[in-house]
């Protein structure tokens, strides 16, 4: 049977010590709410950390029992270890980085310590429970070394890593001294999911820039593997919220509630004590706001439900002072006898007051400086049955995405906020209706278990991909067998690529040159005089001639311009001219202009534009741009345009690995041929090998060979093999 772990920081049962007796309570927070009933009904198992130290834990034989009793195996860390990780590395490294508050980040390599020790004590417990069938999914940014951790222990296991907070763009993501560690930390995952389109773009970018990996589409070629990364929007319990007017609890405290605030309509703000969430700007607009407009003196309440969070870090002791402050000197402003602008609760409160708060307050006030998505916002809009009441939501809040209908702010702009408040007291009922309609219905379809659905759907689809992608790859007893034919063969053909295929693409084309391993491997392919070994490759002839001059091997030039047979002279095709040259050169040139460490490489009878140095964006950009130039201006000089890896080439057309390849293989019977490639100019070598022929791709892309490498140590590999060599 297929059972789903869930691992998260927490779990959804919380250990409290009481008076010297340990009590279990449900976690609150979005996560282990919104998942509870997802998780009940399927077999599942949450792995996480139950909030008290471990000798406690161990102690206590009966709260361990009722854990296990409930589905949930806690991992035991030490009060060091938590101290050092969650308040450490987790909230005062990770958290406000990836929130835009670099100033508040700490970098120490005893957090990080911490943070590695915790996530192998993570991945230890999971690797002891999990079976091979079963879906592992792993959440936050408390765990994001976990998926590589477990990848090593149980490389076929399907895992999910879902990050609940934004993943900054490039530039500030570099700031982390140990960014390679935590991107290739995820990328043990299968799929990676963000709240938004954006969060899951930058990550992208980050992967691209920092690691090097090729991505497109939602999609990372690593090493050995691709990785999904896509967006989904965490939803609510729908249900729940808008079910609030047939819970007695809610309806009572709704009475209770009304009671204390007479008359006065009712502005809402609900957040964990952050610096994250604006709320002190948000108390500033709102004390703006009724200097602007006295009308609202009396008339309105602003309910501030702070929930203590992180009580134990400092930038989070200010914020609370700094708070206190303020409504202590708005309220002494404003207020008068009989009334308090704000009615401040720093405390959490039971769901049916929560609920209650939400379904009376006329106004939601949400505006947070940087937040991953807001279940808050979302939870307001589902309790508002009649339709009636206004959201308020800052642009920078992933759920502003969804929420369009809200009145959507800046919550940096006092002015921006203060007139969303006028406009929302001021709001026709008919139009706050139509607009929370609109809201709600994407609410209820798109909840929180259509959510946990579409991500599990997504994952198990990236898990087959891979799997297909695994049938064509040259497994272990394939190689054997293709070095038995090798070595057993009368006339063997390899007709082998050279960059990115025997040796890893490098910054500059010089750099790549073969070392002495591979010059002398590919002279042992040639020792035997059965065997006939052409390198086909799109560099210049020069630089053959002057690496693998010295060989027994046939070497094609330029992608097939010219030609040397093994002992003998280069030749080429006689009809070629490069008199095009001076048209296209100053076109190429303007590139290299607006394209900082782009350059142009001149072989005799083509032009390349290489973009492997410049900014992968950028580089991209502008190559898609010069293709479009260069098909308008090449349209009558008998060329062809060529995007290969990072490169555009120009040459004359007729001219292709695959023609050139064919000049060998029609030559004699040959017994056994292996042709070995990268990119998509060697695809014309591929498509015209007899079907009994070996064909090879380095990478996982589309293509006419029959069989995938990962990478180019994988190829020499292969060939070491061949030549009997381990
Ligand atoms: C992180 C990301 C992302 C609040 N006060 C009380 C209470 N709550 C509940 C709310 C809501 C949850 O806590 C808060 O969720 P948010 O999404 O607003 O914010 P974070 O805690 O920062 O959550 C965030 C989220 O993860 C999910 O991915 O949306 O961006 O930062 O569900 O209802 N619940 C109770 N009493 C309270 O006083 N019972």
């Amino acid at each position: 049977m297929q059972r789903l772990l869930i691992v998260s920081n927490r779990l959804p049962l919380t250990i409290q010590e009481r008076k010297g007796d340990l009590h279990i309570e449900p976690s609150v927070g979005g996560l282990a709410t919104g998942l509870r009933s997802w998780y009940k009904s399927s077999p599942s198992i949450w792995i996480g950390w139950a909030g008290i130290g471990r000798k406690k834990i161990k102690k206590e034989k009966d709260i361990m029992a009722r854990l296990l009793s409930e589905n949930c195996h806690p991992v035991a860390l030490s009060e060091h270890d938590v101290e050092a990780y969650y308040h450490g590395f987790c909230n005062r490294t990770i958290w406000p980085l990836f929130h835009y508050f670099p100033l508040y980040a700490e970098y120490s390599e005893d957090f990080w310590q911490a943070y590695e020790r915790v996530n192998t004590a993570f991945a230890n417990v999971v690797a002891g429970i999990a079976r091979p069938n079963d879906i592992i999914w792993i959440h936050d940014y408390h765990l994001m070394l976990l998926p590589k951790l477990l990848r090593e222990r149980l490389p076929k296991a399907t895992v999910g890593f879902f990050l609940h907070i934004p993943f900054p763009s490039f530039e500030t993501f570099r700031l982390l001294p140990w960014r390679k560690q935590i991107l290739e930390g995820l990328l043990g995952a299968d799929l990676v999911g963000f709240h938004t389109y954006d969060y899951a773009g930058h990550f992208l970018d980050s992967v691209h820039r920092l690691l090097g990996y090729e991505v497109g589409m939602g999609q990372i070629t690593a090493t050995d593997r691709v990785v999904k990364a896509d967006a989904f929007p965490m939803g609510i319990n729908y249900e729940q919220y808008s079910n609030v007017d047939q819970d007695p609890k809610a309806q009572a405290e709704r009475k209770r509630f009304r009671k204390k605030l007479g008359d006065c309509r009712v502005i809402l703000s609900v957040d964990r004590l952050d610096y994250t969430k604006g709320i002190p700007q948000r108390l500033e607009a709102f004390s703006l706001f009724l200097d602007r407009n006295p009308k609202f003196k009396r008339k309105v309440i602003l309910v501030l439900l702070v929930v203590p969070s992180r009580t134990r870090v400092e930038h989070y002791i200010q914020l609370k002072k700094q708070l206190d402050g303020l409504v202590g000197e708005i309220n002494g402003k404003h207020g008068t006898i009989g009334w308090m602008p704000i009615w401040y609760l720093y405390r959490s409160l039971p769901f049916h007051s929560l609920a209650a708060l939400y379904s009376l307050a006329d106004v939601a006030l949400v505006t947070p400086l940087r937040d991953g998505m807001n279940l808050v916002a979302k939870e307001y809009t589902a309790t508002k049955i009649d339709g009636k009441g206004v959201l308020i939501l800052s642009e920078t809040a992933g759920a502003a995405q969804e929420l369009g209908e809200a009145i959507i702010i800046n919550a940096n702009n006092q002015e921006e906020i203060v007139q969303a408040l006028e406009k929302a007291l001021e709001m026709p009922e008919q139009e706050q209706i139509e607009r929370n309609r609109t809201m709600q219905k994407r609410l209820r379809r798109y909840d929180v278990v259509q959510w946990a659905n579409e991500f599990m759907d997504k994952l198990l689809y990236t898990k087959k991909l891979q799997q297909e992608m695994e049938e064509k790859a040259l497994t272990y007893e394939m190689q054997r067998t293709l070095a038995s034919n090798f070595q057993k063969s009368n006339k063997a053909l390899l007709l082998l690529d050279y960059d990115g295929t025997l040796v890893p693409f490098a910054p500059r084309p010089v750099d790549a040159m073969p070392g002495a391993n591979l010059l002398r491997l590919l002279e042992k392919l040639t020792r035997n005089p059965r065997n006939e070994v052409v390198l086909i490759s799109g560099r210049d002839k020069d630089t053959l001639e002057s690496w693998f001059g010295g060989l027994n091997v046939g070497l094609v030039a330029e992608h097939g311009v010219w030609i040397k047979e093994k002992g003998g002279g280069w030749e080429t095709i006689e009809t070629l001219t490069s008199e095009w040259k001076e048209e296209v050169h100053p076109i190429l040139e303007s590139w290299v202009d607006r394209t900082p460490g782009s350059f142009i490489e001149e072989k005799e009878y083509s032009l390349v534009w290489h973009y492997r140095k410049a900014n992968p964006g950028l580089g991209e950009l502008r190559a898609r741009e010069l293709m479009n130039n260069l098909s308008n201006t090449i349209a009558n000089l008998n060329l062809q345009v060529l995007e290969g890896s990072k490169v555009v080439e120009v040459k004359n057309t007729d001219i292709n690995k695959g023609r050139a390849a064919s000049r060998w293989i029609s030559r004699e019977k040959w017994d056994f041929i292996l042709a070995l490639g990268d990119d998509w100019t060697d695809e014309d070598t591929f498509k015209i090998l007899p079907s009994t022929a070996w064909s090879i791709k380095m990478g996982f892309g589309a293509s006419a060979a029959r069989f995938n490498l990962s990478s180019p140590s994988k190829a020499t590999s292969l060939l070491r093999k061949m030549v009997g060599g381990r």
